[in-house]
């Protein structure tokens, strides 16, 4: 069944004011949503009510705002299955991811709510008597959240959840390729009891409205993921008006197989992580840097079995991956694979659209794998976001970690070796937000800080600890009890 999609502004459902859209199954073409875009003036409304809302829920206490949060996990634990059902059709991953992105909100739920009866501040000693000094940390205001397509439950939980737990109030947009998942997120939120005006959504592209989110006088943060270009045209915006912008954006992730390194579980573990959500992560991994001594028998394993992976409808139960978001996406990936080829890389298996059979009415890529990759070739240092992955030999532990380093991105990375000297220098040597060891370069949990270095974000963190920072103002408060006039560095000095 075709269900319609609006904006949600001050807690009412209203029509997008734009041209007509629609929201497809990437795998079968088959109609899920229809909206319409959203206007300037949609995003105007609803930052006004953003604004509007934003005293009364700063005032409301952070348990009481927690609460709310742990509702919408309940809420979230009831649909999950349901919820993952559609990100199988309209994302197209495979249903246990979908349930798995489900999950890592309900997981994010938990974890800040937690945060709402602690938000702990420092207490600092004062260099003078009778003087008590200590920090605490309250709402920004208006938030605007910008989510990609690739975690359409999961990502907008990482930002609105502690956004909403430190008391600050949202304009989201979800991604126009899951704009029904945006709603299934909003109605979450509301049934769970977030007050009108705190949480709004416009939907649609981001080019008509995106300046309208980042430069609005009365935004005064943006949280985004995506693109590295997208990224830092957002921050180049919000700079002159000195707002705050939190951006997790490209990885050109490698794993590193050391020649010591269990080869069964480097395969496997780098086919989850290349090919697992199609490759459609930020922390997918496209570079495997192999030693020279176990190359050719890695290689050799990893053909054998990535064409033998299924490809298939994210709702088939055996499907490894799915389809790929759109046409736009898979084209993409063709090119840099035809890239690849005339860059003198060797195809060794996949590089090409899959069109027969059940995949001819879907956006499908076969796993693919290029040997003979040397550093500096563009498919080893532009973002492809697909099932493809490169294969680079090595001879020096110095060479891998100069390889892994020599891109623009930092995210995440792998490294499997049995040598516990070695594993530990490389957590050390390895630029990366993410550094797993004996593991590939996806899976984080809620809990730990995640982002990345150099072009791939700007030193916030999501989840963690420190993506209450992200979304919140630090405050020193400095109480003087003496009754007289204290000067600092004078007076006890
Ligand atoms: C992303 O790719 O944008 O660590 C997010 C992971 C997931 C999140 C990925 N938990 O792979």
């Amino acid at each position: 069944m075709t269900e319609h999609v609006q904006n949600l502004i001050n807690g009412q459902w209203v029509e997008a004011g734009g041209d007509k859209l629609d929201s497809r199954d990437p795998a079968n073409g088959e109609l899920l949503a229809t909206f319409r875009q959203a206007t300037n003036s949609d995003v105007d409304a609803a930052i006004a009510a953003a604004k509007a809302a934003f005293p009364a829920w700063k005032a409301t206490p952070q348990p009481k705002r927690a609460e709310i949060i742990v509702r919408s996990a309940e809420i979230l634990l009831k649909r999950k299955e349901e919820i993952a059902q559609l990100m199988s059709r309209e994302n197209g991953k495979p249903i246990a991811e979908a349930r798995g992105d489900v999950q890592e909100a309900i997981d994010m739920a938990f974890y800040i709510a937690a945060e709402g009866r602690r938000g702990w501040g420092h207490t600092i000693p004062a260099e003078m008597p009778n003087k008590r000094m200590y920090t605490i940390r309250q709402p920004l205001g208006v938030c605007s959240l910008i989510t990609p397509w690739n975690f359409p439950i999961a990502i907008p939980s990482w930002k609105s959840y502690p956004a909403l737990v430190m008391g600050n109030t949202i304009v989201f947009k979800p991604a126009e390729d899951t704009t029904l998942l945006g709603k299934r997120w909003a109605e979450v939120l509301i049934e769970a009891g977030v007050p009108a005006g705190v949480f709004n959504m416009v939907i649609g592209h981001g080019a008509p409205i995106g300046d309208k989110l980042v430069t609005h006088p009365d935004v005064r943060m943006i949280s985004f993921t995506g693109s590295t270009r997208t990224g830092l045209g957002i921050a180049t915006k919000a700079a002159p008006l000195n707002k705050r912008v939190s951006l997790e954006m490209g990885g050109k992730n490698p794993v590193i197989v050391w020649e010591d390194g269990d080869l069964e579980l480097a395969v496997n573990a780098v086919m989850w992580a290349g090919y697992g959500t199609s490759g459609q992560r930020c922390t997918a991994c496209s570079r495997v840097i192999v030693h020279e001594k176990v190359h050719d028998q890695f290689l050799k394993m990893l053909v054998e079995r990535a064409p033998k992976l299924k490809v298939g409808h994210g709702a088939e139960p055996d499907s490894f991956f799915g389809a790929i978001i759109n046409e736009g996406q898979l084209k993409k990936i063709d090119e840099y694979v035809q890239i690849g080829v005339k860059e003198g890389a060797k195809l060794e298996c996949g590089g090409k659209i899959l069109k027969d059979g059940a995949y001819a009415k879907g956006n499908f890529y076969a796993a693919t794998v290029f040997s003979n990759v040397k550093p500096g070739m563009r498919i080893e240092q532009e973002e492809i976001f697909g099932p493809v992955i490169s294969v680079i030999k090595v001879k020096s532990y110095d060479e891998a970690i100069s390889v892994a380093n020599g891109v623009q991105y930092g995210l995440s990375a792998g490294f499997i070796s049995k040598d516990v000297n070695l594993c530990h220098k490389a957590s050390i040597d390895l630029d990366c937000g993410l550094c797993y060891i004996n593991a590939g370069s996806t899976g984080a949990e809620v809990s730990t800080p995640f982002g990345g270095w150099k072009n791939t974000g700007n030193g916030h963190r999501e989840g963690g600890p420190t993506v209450i920072d992200a979304f919140s103002e630090l405050k020193t408060v400095v109480i003087d009890y003496s009754g007289k006039v204290q000067k600092a560095q004078i007076d006890n000095n």
